[in-house]
């Protein structure tokens, strides 16, 4: 089977959220069957959702992988309890949140995988993000990225400005 590229919507708003996107990172770049191509700048973000829990800080990451789409969910499911995710409130604060926004072409609906992702389209945390990576984008039901960004808030989110978070290579 030749590869999938499949992007990756990381966030996290406890305990160190840098770090713990690096970490994560660390992780993706590990796993089996599969190629870390890159990945965004981190960027801070106001919580979608309730609004009384810390801002987030939001990434994305490509992966290159022959894994198949629920084998990779498990191997995010298993990174973000390696980094002490507790599943509580809906939208709620966590260390760790590892979306599976894209995979290839593909749409998904099982019980267990909705891909695209829902919230994909309208979040600027996970839109401006994959920008970097992928600048011509197109969903599987044909809008473009640069459609989306179009008509999407860009306030609120702002890269972090370290200078210790560079983007990855994409290759
Ligand atoms: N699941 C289905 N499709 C997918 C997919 N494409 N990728 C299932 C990953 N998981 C998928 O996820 C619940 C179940 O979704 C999983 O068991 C999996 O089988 P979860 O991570 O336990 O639950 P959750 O993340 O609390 O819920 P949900 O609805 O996925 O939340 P979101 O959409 O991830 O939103 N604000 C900012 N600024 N930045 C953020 O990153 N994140 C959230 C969480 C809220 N507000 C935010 C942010
Ligand atoms: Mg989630």
């Amino acid at each position: 089977m030749s590869a999938v590229r499949a992007y990756i919507g990381l966030g996290s708003n406890l305990d160190d959220p840098v770090r713990q996107l690096r970490r994560a990172l660390a992780a993706l770049a590990r796993l089996p069957e599969t190629h870390l191509a890159g990945y965004s700048r981190f960027y801070r973000s106001v919580p979608l959702g309730p609004q009384d829990q810390p801002d987030y800080v939001n990434a994305v990451a490509a992966l290159d992988t022959t894994l198949d789409a629920e084998a990779l969910l498990d191997a995010l499911q298993a990174i973000e309890t390696a980094q002490g995710r507790v599943r509580t409130l809906r939208w709620g604060p966590r260390t760790l949140d590892l979306d599976m926004l894209l995979y290839g072409n593909e749409v998904l609906a099982t019980p267990r995988l909705t891909v695209p992702h829902p919230g994909l389209a309208e979040r600027s945390f996970v839109l401006y993000p994959l920008a970097e990576l992928a600048t011509d984008l197109a969903l599987p039901d044909g809008r473009t990225l640069a459609g989306l960004l179009n008509h999407c808030d860009r306030s609120g989110l702002e890269p972090l400005t370290h200078g210790d978070e560079p983007g990855g290579v994409i290759s």
